[in-house]
């Protein structure tokens, strides 16, 4: 799938390499963040699994085998999302948003201690909306089915719905009030850590619709939730979430099971 708009097409012309996004194909996962923020810039860019599947899926298994004829540099990756600019092919999450963050547009470009700020926002909302999310279906074995390891995730859920998300809701509360005011999480603009925040938040009401209301309506954490629909509603973010490039959720880090939400 290849970012659709025409005036973002035209723009693979210039200079710069073309951005490629390797991912497993049909989910958002991890990848996710990474599109919110080409999409958020209008930046072009190739989601190759999706737009060629079996030649996709091929560099893609490439990329993480060891094997010596692995495409150049040569050192496997561990995991996707990989980004690959030019020579470079980089993995790992907050190390690929580090080095999107400033070329997009999404780190301010005044402030040289932004970068390491925006970077602890985006590990922080990590962490709790996307990792931990993760270990509520998958408690013990990340290999393992979710039906071989039920008991031990409804346990692991409702601490996570109890306890651990209003903490992490409570921290970027305090973290928006301190800005007195400001918009977005840091510096008064748009960074990536508005993007990775927003997607965790989305990914954890569709995991946890029920838990997640009664958080919301309990109006304690009202400035995250205004950022939330603040993101939601700008036009390149919302025009991409009502596109097809936007993908379901299903299987991957935010799912839902009933069982796991508060009833
Ligand atoms: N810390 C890594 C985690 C990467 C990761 O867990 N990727 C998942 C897909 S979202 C995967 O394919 N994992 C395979 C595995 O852990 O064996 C990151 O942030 O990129």
């Amino acid at each position: 799938m290849t970012s659709s708009p025409d005036h973002k097409r035209a723009r693979t012309t210039d200079s710069s390499p073309p951005y490629l996004l390797h991912y497993w194909p049909t989910i958002p996962g991890r990848a996710e963040p990474i599109r919110l923020c080409f999409e958020a810039s209008s930046t072009p860019y190739t989601d190759v699994t999706n737009s060629n599947p079996d030649s996709g899926m091929k560099t893609l298994m490439s990329l993480i085998s060891s094997s010596s004829d692995a495409p150049p540099p040569k050192i496997p990756h561990f995991a996707p999302p990989i980004l690959q600019h030019g020579d470079l092919y980089l993995s790992q999450l907050p190390n690929i948003l580090l080095y999107l963050g400033p070329r997009l547009g999404l780190v301010p470009s005044d402030d040289a201690n932004a970068i390491y700020r925006i970077n602890q926002l985006t590990l922080t909302a990590l962490d709790g909306f996307s990792n931990e999310a993760h270990e509520t279906h998958h408690p013990i074995a990340v290999g393992d089915y979710y039906e071989n390891q039920k008991d031990a995730a409804i346990k692991r859920a409702n601490d996570y719905t109890h306890n651990r998300l209003p903490k992490f809701l409570g921290h970027f509360e305090q973290v928006l009030k301190q800005n007195q005011g400001g918009e977005y999480l840091y510096g008064g603009q748009l960074t990536y850590a508005d993007l990775v925040l927003f997607q965790g938040l989305d990914g954890v009401s569709f995991a946890f619709p029920n838990a997640v209301k009664k958080l919301r309506e309990g109006g304690e954490y009202r400035r995250v939730w205004d950022l939330y629909e603040r993101v939601k509603g700008l036009d390149n973010v919302k025009a991409y979430l009502e596109s097809e490039r936007r993908l379901g959720y299903s299987s991957g880090i935010w799912r839902h099971y009933d069982e796991l939400d508060e009833s």
